[in-house]
């Protein structure tokens, strides 16, 4: 893949149905992808817990092992592939303790198949050397913020040193990142990053678009529509939108081609005045507008080929 040019459109394809057996983990509505055509179906991600709600505001947050895998669970039977992951201390904190760190990688990994990519934007309090250090967990896929962003009333600090380590730790470590991404200007240090230093494990680069965060991008169409043209060309792209702007953002994304990122750890509210129920919720509807748009939800195996995500569970070429 070039990364010097930037693309110009989205690349919107339709999955074609296929006869013959549905793939073995999923149910029979979900999409048989071949990586090496161009029509897709739709990558699902949940984002079941983040590090900002807290579990007494929010009862129904996973945030223990048990809870997390029980959730990855019903949201893979839903239609997730991919599972982005923030755990939570035995008080229910946020942490980015390394042990608990690879116990939760081994769990997910042993008890569902999706890919399992951890947090490295942690809490806005995580040092560097612990964000750093998550990558020791060797997930399949980890999160790299590609800027500094005012968030609420924090900043979510990603000094370009750091962001240049992250990227060059997962290389070394065959992890494939999704880069993440909360204003636009961050799309340029992404070209930046790719044009310094190549690209990330795997060879394929994939976005996600965090909408809506106060301080950062608006959650619209429009501003979508203006991340198309910074996204590098033949990236793949999701996109989130933060809390009242999931909607807009999902709709938005799947009719230019995108993918989608749903999850507690983005809303909470799954209608005006109703709570969710639980991330699996998110993630059938999800799935459902989904196949509307004529792009079912992805199964993991074939998502793992179209990000290049080494084997079943496996990791991906460590590039030399
Ligand atoms: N919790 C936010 C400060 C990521 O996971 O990489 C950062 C975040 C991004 O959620
Ligand atoms: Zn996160």
């Amino acid at each position: 893949m070039s990364v010097g040019k930037q693309r110009t459109i989205a690349t919107i394809g339709f999955c074609l149905p296929v006869s013959g057996p549905s793939p073995t983990t999923h149910g029979p509505a979900l999409c048989h992808y071949h990586a090496m055509s161009q029509s897709t179906g739709t990558i699902i991600t949940v984002a079941p817990t983040g590090a900002e709600h807290a579990k007494s505001d929010v009862p129904n947050l996973p945030v223990t092992l048990d809870e997390l895998v029980r959730t990855a669970q019903d949201c893979e039977r839903v239609g997730a592939a991919m599972i982005h992951v923030h755990i939570r201390d035995d008080d229910a904190k946020p942490t980015l303790d390394l042990g608990r760190l690879k116990d939760t990688v081994g769990a997910l990994r042993e008890q569902t198949n999706l890919i399992v990519q951890l947090s490295t934007g942690g809490a806005v309090t995580d040092p560097e050397s612990d964000r750093l250090r998550v990558l020791d967990a060797m997930p399949d896929s980890a999160s790299c913020t590609m800027g500094t962003v005012n968030f609420g009333e924090d900043v979510f600090l990603n000094r370009w040193e750091f962001v240049v380590e992250l990227h060059k730790g997962m290389i070394e470590r065959g992890i494939v990142p999704e880069y993440e991404i909360f204003d636009l200007g961050q799309l340029s240090s992404l070209q930046r990053l790719l044009d310094k230093h190549g690209l990330p494990a795997g060879g394929h680069v994939h976005v996600d678009l965090v909408m809506g965060v106060p301080g950062g991008m608006p959650g619209d169409t429009e501003t979508l529509v203006a991340a198309l043209r910074l996204i590098p060309e033949g990236a793949t792209f999701s996109a989130t939108g933060i809390g009242r702007s999931t909607l807009p953002v999902m709709l938005a994304s799947l009719s230019a081609g995108g993918h989608l990122r749903v999850g507690m750890e983005d809303t909470i509210t799954y209608a005006r005045g109703e709570r969710v129920k639980d991330n699996a919720q998110l993630v059938a509807r999800a799935a459902g507008l989904a196949r509307i748009a004529q792009r079912p939800p992805l199964a993991s195996v074939h998502v793992r080929e179209l990000l290049g995500v080494k084997g079943e569970k496996g990791l991906a070429d460590v590039a030399v």
